[in-house]
C-alpha cells in the first residue's frame, strides 16, 4: 500500500525525485492516516494554554506512531534514497523556548497517549524565538525560518476578528495533529494575524515594533527591554488570549450557562493568564452576573507556576488594559474588591500600589488549583514563595512532578537502547514506564553492563558524526561526555561549569593530567537582552578556542558549544551524555527536565539538589547519584540575611581567583572582547547573585571524583542500569495522569 502510493506520487521516480518532492511525498502518504485516525472524545475538555509548544520535528515521529516508519525507510532504500535525508528536510517548528514550551509538546503526547479529551491552544510564531550563530565568539540572532514550505501547519477557515485598543485584527486559527502512541491523536490549535507582513523584519530579528497589527506573531518573546517592545509582548499575550476564548466560547457556544462543567483551562504559566479575565467579561456578555462569572471562572481555571524567580512573576501596568480595553479595568478593579474581602495583606494583592497587575496572584485567587512542578518546587511556593497564598487556600496547592515523553526521547532517539531493552524485559514500559525497574534486576550482570557501555559508545558515534556533519568539529568519541543543554541564564550556572574547565585548564599546564579526556557539550540561547548570558556565551566560546589552540590541553579537554540548540540537536545529545550536567542554585530550578532525557539515556547527574534533582536522587540512591553544594533552606537563608559575599570567596580562595582572574587575563583577551569579559569578570566578585562561587570546591571535588568513577567502566554501568530502570516515574504519562485525576477530574486510559 505504502510503497504503491509513494510510487503513485512520484511519478514511479522515487531515484530522480526532488528532495522537496520526495518530502512532499512521504508527508502526504503520513497524513493521510493521520487523518483516518479518531480524534478523542470525552464530556470535559481540556485545553492546555501556553505561549510556547516546543514540539520538534514531526514526521519521523509521526511515522513511528502509526507504524509506518520501517516500511517508508526500505521502499526509499530500494529505490536508492535514504530516509534520513528526508527526516533532515522536515522542518522543525519554531514554536518556543526552553523547558515550559517542551513540557507543553510532551504533556500533548501524552493527553493523545491516554486517550484524554484535550487540546493544546497557543499561538504561530513566523520566525519563533530566533535562531541563533555565532560570530567572532558572540551569539548573534537572526530569524527562524520554519515557514517557508509545507509543514504540518494546516490553514484553516475558522476566524475571529476582534479590537486590539482601536484597530480591527483578525485572528486565524491553524492546526498541527498530535500522535499519542499506538493509534491516537489531538490538535494543537494555533492562531496567526491573518494581517502579519513578514518583510516588516529588516536586518537579524529587528523590526518596526509600532505596527501591532502586522507584527504581533512574527517571534516569541519580543525583545521587552524598552517601553514599545513590552506594550507589543502585552499586545502578544493579548491577542493570543483573545483567540483562545473565542475558540472555547464558538465550539461550545450552546452551553456558555455551564461551561465550567464542560471545559477545564491549564494555563502553562501566567503568558495566558489574561484569558480569565476575558472569559469573565464574555460570561457577562452572556448575561451572567459579576459574582456568577467569577465562580464559573474559578471552576474553569487551573494554574501551573514553573519558577520562584521574582524577576519571572509578570506584572502589568494597569494603564495597558486602559488603553487595550477600559472593561478589563473595571474587571480588574472589582476583582481586587473581592480580594480584599478575603485578606488584605499587599502579598496577595492582584494590583499594587503602583498601579500593576500580578499575574500570578490573579491566577492564583481565580482558578481552583495551583501546582508546582516538582516536589521541592512545591514545597518552596507553599513555605516561602506563595506562602501567603497558601495558608488563604491550603487546599488549591499541589504538586504535579513534570515529566517526559517516553516515545520521542527513548523510542525515538536512542533506538538501540529501546530495543535492547525490549530484548530484556518486554515492550510493555513504553506504554507503563514503571514497568522498567525490572531491567535493574540486570545491573551486577557483567554481560549488560557491557551492553550498556556499548550501546552508550554507538550512540556518542552517532554525536561524534552528527557534530562533525552539523558544526564541522571533530570530536574525540573515546573521551567522556558531559554535557550541559538548558537555557542560558545565571542561576541554572553555565558560569560555574566554565570556570571549572578554566580551572581544569590550569591543572593541566601544571601538569596534572585527567585520566582520560572530556569533552564538554554546551546548548543554549541567551534571551537577546541578557547581556550577561551573553558574556556567558562569549566566555565559553573563546575559551573553546584558546584550548583548542593549546597543543598539550587540547589533548585533554575541549568545549563543544552547538550552534541553535534544538530539540533536534537534543535528540542527538541527550542519548550520547555520559554526565548529565544539574547545576543550579538549589532552589532556583524549579524542576528541570532535561535532567530526566537524561538519566533515561544512561547518563549519570552532576546536580544540586534542586528541582528534580531531588527525586531523582531518591529514586536511585546517593551510591548512584553525584551530589553537591549547599541546600535549598542554607541558600534561602542567605538570601534573607543578605549573607553571601562573592568578593570573600575571590579573595580567600586561590583556585576561585585563579580561575575568574583568567576571564581578564591577557590569553584571553587577545581571543575575546574586553568588555565582555571584564563585565563578566566583575560581575562574579561584586555581585554574583546566583552564588557561583559558593558551590565552587565542593563542585570541583564532586566532579573529579565523578571522572575517577568513570574509570570503573562497569561500576559505571551498574550505575547508568540503576538510573535507566528508576526513570519510569519520569514519563509524562504518569504526570497527565495525575492532572486527569487529580485537578482535571477526566477520565484517561
Ligand atoms: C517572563 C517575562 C517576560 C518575558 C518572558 C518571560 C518568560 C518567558 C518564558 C518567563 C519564563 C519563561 C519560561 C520558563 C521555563 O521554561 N521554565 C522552566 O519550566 C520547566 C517546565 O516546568 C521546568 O522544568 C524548569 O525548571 C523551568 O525553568
Amino acid at each position: 500500500m505504502i510503497r504503491e502510493e509513494l510510487l503513485a506520487i512520484t511519478n514511479n521516480n522515487i531515484e530522480e525525485a526532488s528532495l522537496d518532492a520526495l518530502y512532499q511525498a512521504v508527508l502526504s502518504v503520513t497524513q493521510k492516516r493521520i487523518e483516518n485516525m479518531e480524534h478523542v472524545h470525552g464530556d470535559r475538555t481540556v485545553y492546555y494554554m501556553s505561549a510556547e509548544f516546543l514540539i520538534g520535528k514531526l514526521l519521523s515521529n509521526n511515522m513511528m506512531n502509526l507504524g509506518i516508519y520501517h516500511e517508508i525507510a526500505q521502499t526509499l532504500k530500494e529505490h536508492g534514497r535514504d530516509i534520513s535525508e528526508v527526516e533532515g528536510y522536515d522542518p522543525e517548528p519554531s514554536l518556543g523556548n526552553g523547558g515550559l514550551g517542551r513540557l507543553a509538546a510532551c504533556f500533548l503526547d501524552s493527553i493523545a497517549t491516554l486517550g484524554i479529551n484535550g487540546e493544546g491552544l497557543g499561538l504561530v510564531y513566523h520566525f519563533g524565538l530566533f535562531k541563533q550563530v555565532f560570530e567572532n565568539h558572540m551569539q548573534v540572532e537572526t530569524k527562524d525560518v520554519w515557514l517557508d514550505k509545507p509543514s504540518w501547519l494546516r490553514k484553516t477557515d475558522t476566524v475571529y476578528s476582534f479590537k486590539l485598543s482601536d484597530v480591527n485584527v483578525t485572528s486565524r486559527m491553524h492546526e498541527i495533529d498530535v500522535l499519542g502512541y499506538r493509534g491516537k491523536k489531538t490538535t494543537l490549535r494555533l492562531f496567526d494575524l491573518d494581517s502579519i507582513d513578514e518583510t516588516l523584519v529588516t536586518q537579524g530579528i529587528d523590526f518596526d515594533q509600532s505596527k501591532v497589527d502586522s507584527n504581533l506573531t512574527l517571534f516569541l518573546y519580543p525583545d521587552d527591554s524598552t517601553e514599545q517592545g513590552l506594550r507589543l509582548r502585552f499586545a502578544q499575550q493579548y491577542f493570543m488570549t483573545m483567540s483562545n476564548v473565542s475558540y472555547i466560547f464558538d465550539k461550545h457556544h450552546d452551553d456558555i450557562d455551564h461551561l465550567y462543567q464542560s471545559v477545564v483551562v491549564q494555563i502553562n504559566d501566567t503568558h495566558p493568564a489574561m484569558s480569565i479575565l476575558l472569559v469573565i467579561q464574555r460570561l457577562m456578555k452572556h448575561g451572567k452576573s459579576f459574582d456568577e462569572a467569577c465562580s464559573d471562572v474559578q471552576k474553569m481555571f487551573a494554574y501551573t507556576n514553573h519558577t520562584i524567580l521574582a524577576e519571572a512573576l509578570e506584572k502589568w501596568p494597569l494603564s495597558y488594559f486602559e488603553a487595550m480595553d477600559h472593561e478589563l479595568v473595571v474587571i480588574i478593579k472589582k476583582l481586587q474588591k473581592k480580594v480584599d474581602a478575603v485578606s488584605k495583606d499587599p502579598a496577595v494583592a492582584i494590583l499594587d500600589k503602583d498601579k500593576r497587575v500580578h499575574m500570578a496572584s490573579l491566577s492564583i485567587h481565580f482558578s481552583y488549583s495551583t501546582n508546582g512542578v516538582a516536589s521541592l518546587h512545591t514545597d518552596i511556593l507553599v513555605n516561602s514563595e506563595l506562602k501567603a497564598f497558601a495558608d488563604l487556600y491550603p487546599d488549591r496547592f499541589n504538586n504535579k512532578t513534570n515529566g517526559i515523553t517516553f516515545r520521542r526521547w527513548l523510542q525515538f532517539s536512542n533506538p538501540e537502547l529501546t530495543q535492547y531493552l525490549i530484548d530484556k524485559i518486554g515492550d510493555g514500559f513504553l506504554s507503563e514506564a514503571t514497568q522498567l525497574r525490572a531491567f535493574e534486576a540486570f545491573k551486577d550482570d557483567a554481560r549488560v553492563q557491557e551492553d550498556v557501555l556499548r550501546i552508550k559508545q554507538e550512540r556518542k558515534d552517532d554525536l561524534v558524526s552528527y557534530i562533525k556533519k552539523t558544526e564541522g568539529i571533530d570530536v574525540n568519541p573515546t573521551s567522556v561526555f558531559d554535557i550541559q543543554i538548558k537555557r542560558l541564564h545565571e542561576y541554572k550556572r553555565q558560569q560555574l561549569n566554565l570556570l571549572y574547565i578554566i580551572h581544569m585548564m590550569h591543572e593541566i599546564r601544571e601538569g596534572h593530567l585527567p585520566k582520560r579526556p572530556v569533552t564538554f557539550f554546551f546548548g543554549s540561547k541567551a534571551a537577546p537582552a541578557y547581556t550577561i548570558a551573553k558574556d556567558i556565551i562569549h566566555a565559553l566560546l573563546t575559551l573553546s578556542s584558546i584550548i583548542e589552540k593549546d597543543p598539550v590541553v587540547s589533548q585533554y579537554l575541549q568545549i563543544v558549544f552547538v550552534e541553535n540548540y534544538n530539540v533536534s540537536k537534543a535528540e542527538h545529545l541527550i542519548p550520547a551524555g555520559d554526565i548529565s550536567e544539574q547545576i543550579s542554585l538549589a532552589s532556583k530550578e524549579a524542576s528541570g527536565t532535561g535532567n530526566m532525557k537524561l538519566m533515561l539515556n544512561g547518563a549519570l547527574t552532576l546536580g544540586t539538589l534542586d528541582g528534580a534533582n531531588v527525586e531523582i536522587a531518591d529514586l536511585v540512591g546517593p551510591e548512584n547519584v553525584f551530589i553537591f553544594g549547599k541546600h535549598s533552606d542554607t541558600v534561602i537563608d542567605l538570601y534573607a540575611t543578605s549573607g553571601y559575599n562573592a568578593r570573600h570567596y575571590y579573595e580567600t580562595n586561590d583556585n576561585i581567583k585563579r580561575a575568574i582572574d583568567t576571564l581578564v587575563s591577557e590569553e584571553m583577551l587577545k581571543e575575546g572582547t574586553h568588555e565582555n569579559l571584564s563585565r563578566l569578570h566583575h560581575e562574579l566578585i561584586s555581585k554574583d547573585w546566583f552564588m557561583t562561587l559558593l558551590d565552587f570546591d565542593d563542585y570541583v571535588e564532586t566532579k573529579n571524583r565523578m571522572l575517577d568513577a568513570y574509570e570503573d567502566r562497569l561500576h559505571w554501568a551498574k550505575m547508568m542500569i540503576v538510573n535507566i530502570s528508576n526513570a519510569g516515574y519520569f514519563s509524562s504519562d504518569r504526570t497527565i495522569a495525575q492532572y486527569a485525576d487529580e485537578i482535571w477530574k477526566v477520565n484517561h486510559e
